[in-house]
Parts: C-alpha cells; sequence; structure tokens
C-alpha cells in the first residue's frame, strides 16, 4: 500500500475511476466497478470518478448513440448512489488536462510495454492492422486520467489490473527520466467477490457492454422481467450446488452465478455455498433473480427518472468537470513545467 510518509509532497490519499461510455451499462461494471465507487465515497476519502469518452472513441462509436449513453452512465452513477456534491463526476472530454498528459505519456511510454497489454489483443483480435491508433495508446491516456490527479488508488475489475500496473510504470519512468518525485505509484483496489464478472452464455468469458449477445449480460436498463429470464436462461451444467467452493473449481459458469449472488448480497462465495449445498440450479437461479431483481430494480427506476431530464445532467457534468478542472490543471503545468515546455501566457 501506497502509505503517506511514501507519497511525492503534496499528494493525499485520492481515489480516480473511470468507465467507457461505449454503451448501456452491465451488471460487471455494477459490481466490479460502480458499487466500490459509491464504498469508496461513503468512506470519506476524496473521490473522482470520470465517464471516459475519450476511450469510447477507440472504437468507432454512434455521436448521438455516444452522447446518450454518457448521460446513461451520469444516470446510473447517480441512481447507484454516487452523489455529486460529495464525488467529482464528468465526462473526460470536457477536461482537457486528460489528452494533453496523454500526449507527454505517450513520448514516456514505450512501444513494446502497449504490445504486451492483453486487452489491446483481445479486442483487435487478428485485425491488429486495422484498429485505430487510439485503441494502442488506450493506457496511456488511462495513465494520464489517473496521473492528472496524481491519485493514490484505483477501484477497478480485475481486467484493468495490468493497465494500472502500465500505470505505474509511467509514472516510475516520468519521475526517473526527470528526476523528480513528482507522481505517486497508484495502487489498484481490487474487491469483493465479483471482481470478474463472466458472461451468462460462456462462463469463461467477461461479461461485457459491447458482446454481441444481449443474453451474455444484465444491463442496468433491463426490467425485472427480462432480469429473471436472463438468469433463468445463464448457462449452467446439471450438477446440483456443492458442498464447498472446491467443487466449482472446474464449473466456470455455476462459480459465476455464485460469486454474482455473493457479491449482490454481500456474503462471501463461501457462506453462499453453506447455504445452498445440494440445491439445484431450478432451486437457485429464482432466488438469484428474486436478490438481483431487488438489488438493481430500484437503480433502473432511479435511472430512468433521472434521464427524463438531460439538461439537469448535462449540469451535473460540467460542474464536475470544472471542479475536476481545478485539480488537474496546476498538475498538468506543474508537468509542462518538469518538461521544460515555456508557458509564458499563464
Ligand atoms: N465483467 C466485469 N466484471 C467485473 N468488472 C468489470 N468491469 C467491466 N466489466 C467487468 C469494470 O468496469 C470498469 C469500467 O470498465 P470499462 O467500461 O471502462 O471497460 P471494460 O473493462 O472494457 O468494460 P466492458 O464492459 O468490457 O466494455 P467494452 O465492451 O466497451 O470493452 C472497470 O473497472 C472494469 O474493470
Amino acid at each position: 500500500m501506497n502509505h503517506p510518509e511514501t507519497l511525492p509532497q503534496g499528494v493525499t490519499p485520492r481515489i480516480f475511476s473511470g468507465i467507457q461510455p461505449s454503451g448501456g451499462l452491465t451488471l460487471g461494471n455494477y459490481l466490479g466497478a460502480l458499487k466500490r465507487f459509491v464504498q469508496k465515497q461513503d468512506e470519506g476519502i476524496e473521490t473522482v470518478y470520470c465517464l471516459v469518452d475519450m476511450h469510447a472513441i477507440t472504437v468507432w462509436q454512434d455521436p448521438a448513440k455516444l452522447r446518450h449513453a454518457t448521460r446513461e452512465a451520469a444516470a446510473g452513477f447517480i441512481a447507484a448512489g454516487i452523489d455529486p456534491a460529495r464525488s467529482i463526476l464528468f465526462n473526460q472530454s470536457q477536461v482537457s488536462a486528460h489528452v494533453e498528459l496523454a500526449w507527454i505519456f505517450n513520448c514516456v511510454a514505450r512501444l513494446g510495454w502497449m504490445s504486451r497489454m492483453t486487452q489491446f489483443k483481445d479486442k483487435a483480435g487478428a485485425n491488429s492492422e486495422n484498429v485505430s491508433l487510439g485503441l494502442y495508446a488506450y493506457p496511456a491516456l488511462m495513465a494520464a486520467d489517473i496521473l492528472a490527479y496524481r491519485a493514490t488508488h484505483v477501484p477497478v475489475g480485475e481486467d484493468q489490473k495490468q493497465h494500472i500496473e502500465l500505470t505505474r510504470d509511467i509514472a516510475a519512468k516520468f519521475n526517473n527520466d526527470y528526476g523528480v518525485n513528482f507522481f505517486p505509484l497508484t495502487e489498484p483496489v481490487i474487491e469483493g467477490a465479483a471482481t470478474r464478472v463472466m458472461s451468462l452464455r460462456d462462463g469463461t468469458k467477461k461479461m461485457s457492454k459491447s458482446d454481441p449477445s444481449d443474453q451474455s449480460r444484465i444491463n442496468l436498463t433491463d426490467d425485472a422481467d427480462t432480469i429473471a429470464k436472463k438468469i433463468r436462461k445463464a448457462k449452467t451444467d446439471a450438477e446440483p450446488l456443492p458442498g464447498s467452493l472446491d467443487g466449482l473449481r472446474d464449473r466456470p459458469d455455476a462459480r459465476n452465478l455464485v460469486n454474482i449472488y455473493a457479491a449482490l448480497a454481500d456474503m462471501t462465495p463461501d457462506a453462499v455455498i453453506t447455504q445452498y449445498a445440494g440445491a439445484q440450479f431450478g432451486t437457485f437461479k429464482p432466488a438469484l433473480a428474486d436478490l438481483a431483481v431487488a438489488k438493481l430494480s430500484p437503480i433502473t427506476t432511479q435511472m430512468t427518472r433521472l434521464m427524463q431530464d438531460p439538461a439537469e445532467i448535462d449540469r451535473i457534468l460540467g460542474e464536475g468537470a470544472a471542479r475536476a478542472d481545478a485539480i488537474a490543471r496546476p498538475i498538468v503545468d506543474q508537468v509542462y513545467d518538469i518538461v521544460g515546455m515555456i508557458r509564458a501566457r499563464r
């Protein structure tokens, strides 16, 4: 853990995290990220949360859909418990410090580091010559998102761990190249029973908002019937639930449902297995569906209500952006000084 004594001068504990508005939010985003974001806010740490629209366009987005998804994600954050008075909530493109710092980091990060990023390899697939340069450079922009606030901790799902490690490498190389102790080595915070929620159609694949199959995920906009139907149809095997977690080792689909139950109920997976030992999926799935509906329906209802006033959402994002800019601008100005850029018009 980053201990306060070892942090660079002027750096205080601060949380930063983001979600791409590249589609509707999923149960994976909720359990792996959003639910944790709310907990961090409620612990009283300074929290900065960003809808990373500049990341979203690394893959082509329909402009009207991007605008809608950004507002809907903001509504999802607020409905899930993010209080824009206590947390800073904004969309990335309104704070230019992010892309300015990203360019500097493009000149610090090494090509070989980017080539090792598994998310790039997964997303580019066999088509890597034909994806955008932005998709390749994505981790440098993500490092800039975090370090423009000199954030000390980033709550994320398991899939983002490698990108946070790269952020630390970029911070360390910048500090070393310029002989400063300016950027902290940010820690990932990967906690809870569902740090990697898997597809409902394939327990070996991450639940993702861009999966072509809507049946593979639960969206935060799904109504109660849709949630129940998707859980009922979730892929499982014919065996009942075992008496211990060990018995789920080679059963990824079953393990996924147990993890989702645990995360929604704020229980450990062990406690879920103890409660449902020997139960058939005919019993477990309806219990999980009831739990998911009870936890998610209030969020969906509130999101729908908030979406009726898009101007108010835009106002909240604008206000958040101004507060974010007030933190990030002086940090990026200091970076320009460190790097040797003349800033005569300040
Ligand atoms: N399945 C998941 N389980 C746990 N956490 C997850 N996260 C995403 N999916 C899961 C966490 O949500 C945060 C925001 O992720 P993101 O939207 O910026 O990008 P992503 O990880 O690439 O999510 P998707 O849904 O797969 O988006 P697309 O399909 O657009 O690429 C992160 O903290 C992430 O760990």
